[in-house]
């Protein structure tokens, strides 16, 4: 970037910023002018209670215009955003996936940067990235596909760095692009007036159960009906985990408490209550299972049986939940998963504070799995849709 784009850069997120900032004052005082009026009419105990109510979620606070800020900002321009199109939440949210890529980034653009310097790309700077990709996690696959496109493109000219950087970008891209193209649905929401189930599977402990209160939030939030099956019967508090996710969302949960339950009989209720409300989503939590077991996932495909027998024209999305934190092993359950459970996505957990996100790059080449989300944090909003040229931009930011 040259000195006058990065100073056109910091004055269009300056002014992105101000805007923020003057909504976010607005904001607060039609708060506060709601809440002297009510006092008018309550007393201070209903206002306690209130205030403390488990399903308000806090408003994001706008926070310093500081690197972060500008880069999000950029990032978003990029994609075409309008000064007033910028959100409070899109700004937290890409702060959070860049911070979160940090480790990442650390172990492979910091060091690939400090190997290149200025000087254009030679054989051995292709050598060096060739171990920093297997390192990041990005496996074997899509590594020998970017060194490749990498040799040729430098047996035809002279490479820069800095292009050097962007064309390895675009190759990423591409990469975790290709399933999400192949697969026809560029973003995974629910199709309105159909019954939409989405079964998150996945082994112990990755964050399914969190990921699914994180999607009951989302999806609740952007107007869609939505019901939460609790089919993780192995666990005696797994009910309660969901049951506090929804509602925090507002997003009745429907369980059966008896010990050893049938988890299919619970889709089964499920699907019922669905149907009778007219629920735009069912989500539905299922137990840790490992692929070693059987018996598990016999269960999973029972569980399918169960939803194509009673709705046969509802839309099914089985979510394979993985922890980026596990890198390759993440990856080699993936695989023993795709073959059996036939998948339609993923969702990438965990990538707040891993230097393994480049695992979601062996997921989309190794397991050719559309990525649908990405989670980054423990809160009700790290959870966001997966967008490839942020997560990019956000595992390759040069600072
Ligand atoms: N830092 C971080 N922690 C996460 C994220 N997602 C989930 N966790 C944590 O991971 C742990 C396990 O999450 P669960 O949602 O219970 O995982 P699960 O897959 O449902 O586990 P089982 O039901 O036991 O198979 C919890 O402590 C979560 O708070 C994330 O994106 N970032
Ligand atoms: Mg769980």
């Amino acid at each position: 970037m040259t000195k006058t784009d990065s100073d056109n850069s910091r004055e269009w997120a300056a002014q992105a910023y101000a805007l923020l900032k003057k909504q976010q004052e607005e904001q607060k005082q039609e708060l506060e002018k709601q809440d002297d009026q009510k006092q008018g009419l309550i007393d201070n105990t209903t206002i306690d209670n209130l205030s403390r109510s488990p399903n308000t979620i806090n408003e994001t606070e706008l926070g310093e215009f500081d690197d972060n800020f500008t880069w999000s900002a950029m990032v978003l321009a990029a994609q075409g955003k309008k000064i007033n199109q910028i959100s409070i939440d899109e700004i937290d949210w890409l702060t959070k996936l860049r911070r979160g890529l940090e480790e990442t980034r650390k172990g492979f653009v910091t060091e690939l940067l400090d190997k290149l310097g200025d000087d254009p790309l030679t054989p051995e700077s292709l050598d060096d990235l060739e171990t920093l990709l297997i390192r990041a996690d990005v496996g074997i696959d899509s590594t020998d596909k970017v060194i490749s496109s990498l040799r040729k493109k430098l047996n035809e000219e002279v490479v820069g760095g800095e292009a050097g950087i962007k064309f390895l970008k675009k190759e990423l891209k591409l990469i975790i692009d290709k399933p999400i193209k192949n697969s026809g649905v560029d973003l995974l929401v629910p199709k309105k007036g159909k019954l939409n189930v989405w079964l998150l599977v996945g082994v112990n402990g990755v964050g399914k159960t969190t990921t699914l209160g994180k999607l009951a939030y989302l999806s609740s939030r952007s107007n869609y009906k939505t019901l939460i099956a609790a089919a993780d019967t192995f666990r005696a508090a797994a009910v309660e985990q969901l049951k506090i996710w929804g509602e925090r969302s507002n997003v009745d949960v429907i369980s059966n408490q008896s010990k050893n339950a049938d988890p299919a009989a619970v889709v089964f209720d499920a699907i019922n209550s669905a149907k009778k409300r007219n629920v735009d989503l069912l989500l539905v939590d299922t137990a840790g299972r490992l692929q070693t077991k059987n018996n598990l996932m016999d269960e999973l495909a029972k569980i399918k049986k169960i939803i194509d027998k009673k709705v046969p024209d509802a839309i099914v999305e089985s979510l394979l939940v993985l922890d980026a934190s596990q890198g390759q092993n993440g990856l080699k359950q993936a695989k023993s998963f795709a073959k059996s459970a036939n998948l339609s996505g993923a969702i990438i957990t965990k990538l707040d504070g891993t230097s393994r996100g480049g695992v979601s790059l062996a997921v989309s080449e190794e397991v050719n799995l559309p990525i649908r989300f990405i989670g980054a944090g423990e809160g009700i909003k790290d959870l966001r849709p997966f967008n490839s040229y942020e997560f990019v931009e956000a595992m390759l930011a040069d600072q």
